[in-house]
């Protein structure tokens, strides 16, 4: 049977116009390779709404691998992330105009998920393509680290054996051109990027051992 890749994008945030995240991902919907296809949907910049309609598409579509993919503006690369936490603190409001502040994603839940995608084959596997990436060891504390929170969460209240994680990507060139000194990645390449992950993903069972942390 076909596998089901999902893979999420989010809307605008912060005054931007356009979420490099959502086009990327929306380039790879109904993408088909060997077993699998890809479906590809958007989500809000809102914090609760945004994990309810993951958990509602992961109900539906059943997948074998949930990827989040979210902008991460100043990032100078494809941030593979190792780590979701159990905090919600806003640096900025959400778009429904709330700034949630020390609250956990789930009450009660552990304070942390690693990623159980192969992240350190995934990095290699980008950087061998000639493209900038790294493991990332922090998504932040806004909604994109409350997606990944809520979307590893669930894999583990379920016990299935759906894989997922998170990945956070650059701004695209005509967002950086508003933020002089901010890092860009073509729309491209950040494709080319996530193709590459998922092929990664599916690729290895147990990931490689490969150096990729920091000492900072
Ligand atoms: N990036 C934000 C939320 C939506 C997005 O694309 C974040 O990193 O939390």
């Amino acid at each position: 049977m076909e596998k089901i890749i999902l893979l999420t994008g989010f809307e605008p945030f912060n005054q931007e116009k356009i979420n490099p995240s959502w086009e990327a991902v929306r380039a790879l919907q109904g993408w088909r390779e060997g077993d699998f296809v890809v479906h590809a949907r958007q989500l809000p910049c809102v914090f609760g709404s945004s994990a309810r309609m993951l958990h509602q598409a992961i109900e539906e579509l059943q997948p074998s691998v949930v990827i989040g993919v979210g902008q991460a503006g100043g990032r100078v690369d494809m941030s593979v992330e190792r780590i979701a936490i159990n905090i919600d603190d806003a640096p900025i409001a959400d778009n429904k105009k709330r700034q949630i502040v020390d609250q956990p994603v789930v009450n009660d839940g552990p304070a942390a998920y690693f990623a159980t995608l192969p992240i350190k084959a995934i990095v290699h596997a980008i950087r061998e393509a000639g493209l900038p990436s790294s493991v990332s060891h922090t998504a932040g504390t806004y909604v994109c680290n409350h997606v990944f929170y809520s979307l590893m969460h669930q894999a583990h209240e379920w016990g299935t054996t759906m894989r997922a994680g998170f990945i956070h990507i650059p701004y695209l060139p005509q967002q950086a051109a508003a933020h002089p000194g901010a890092a860009s990645m073509k729309l491209d390449d950040m494709i080319e990027g996530l193709r590459i992950a998922v092929r990664t993903t599916l690729a290895y069972d147990v990931d490689m051992r490969e150096a990729g942390g920091v000492t900072h």
